[in-house]
């Protein structure tokens, strides 16, 4: 299967896609679009993803499926090893009420077009905007932190030992937090979760620092 991602270097949600094709040990190629200067709204991008966010996936037969998370459980349903959710509905439930804690509750509200908006048609400040970051990320980490602490599922990763759904939202959003001196001594419990990440070469490589086309 030849795979196109289309996404960006800094972009979290890139990130947990980079990542997940890594897990699962899927080759594909990088095409990159530059935020700042809107490449993802040129016409060609749109006509690709009308939706007009990083990152969309491009399959060998030209479709192209846009938002990580659909993204990620194709994958996982297409190529089941290593598995990305568990078997059980119950914890599939636990492990996606995760992850959608970070990318649908914390990421939206700090994506770009938010954070310009706030800077460029609101005029507020440079650390105003750093601010309302941190401020989303704190009203999502606290309670997950605090839910994962006390949970045994939890092992090395958020559910057991090995590396899911879950772990790739948590780990790109904390990567993305570096931008904004996220205190991540108040979260000990995912901040050990992301440090478990960092031993995996697959996470290692979806940094934004060790893309492609980084820079
Ligand atoms: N829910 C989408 C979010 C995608 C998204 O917001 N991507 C960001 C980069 S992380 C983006 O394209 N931002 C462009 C902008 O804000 O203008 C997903 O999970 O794929």
């Amino acid at each position: 299967m030849s795979l196109v991602l289309h996404n960006f270097f800094r972009s979290s949600a890139s990130v947990r896609v980079r990542a997940a094709l890594n897990l699962k040990g899927l080759a594909h190629e990088h095409v990159s679009y530059v935020l700042r200067q809107k490449e993802h709204q040129s016409d060609a991008y749109l006509k690709l993803n009308p939706q007009g966010l990083v990152p969309a996936l491009q399959l060998d037969d030209g479709t192209v499926l846009g938002q990580s998370l659909a993204i990620i459980e194709y994958l996982d349903e297409t190529h089941p090893e290593p598995a990305l959710l568990p078997q059980d509905p119950l914890d599939r439930a636990r492990v996606r009420s995760l992850a959608q804690a970070v990318a649908c509750d914390i990421h939206p509200v700090n994506n770009l077009r938010v954070l310009q908006y706030l800077g460029q048609e609101l005029k507020i400040s440079e650390a105003g905007v750093a601010d309302w970051f941190r401020h989303w990320v704190d009203q999502g980490f606290a309670p997950l932190e605090q839910q994962l602490a006390g949970d045994t599922r939890r092992g090395k990763f958020c559910h057991g030992d090995t590396p899911g759904l879950a772990d790739l939202c948590l780990f790109a959003q904390i990567a993305n937090n570096r931008r904004f001196d996220v205190d991540m001594s108040r979260y000990p419990t995912l901040q050990a979760i992301f440090e478990h990440c960092l031993q995996l070469p697959a996470f290692v490589d979806a940094l934004p620092e060790n893309h492609p086309h980084a820079g």
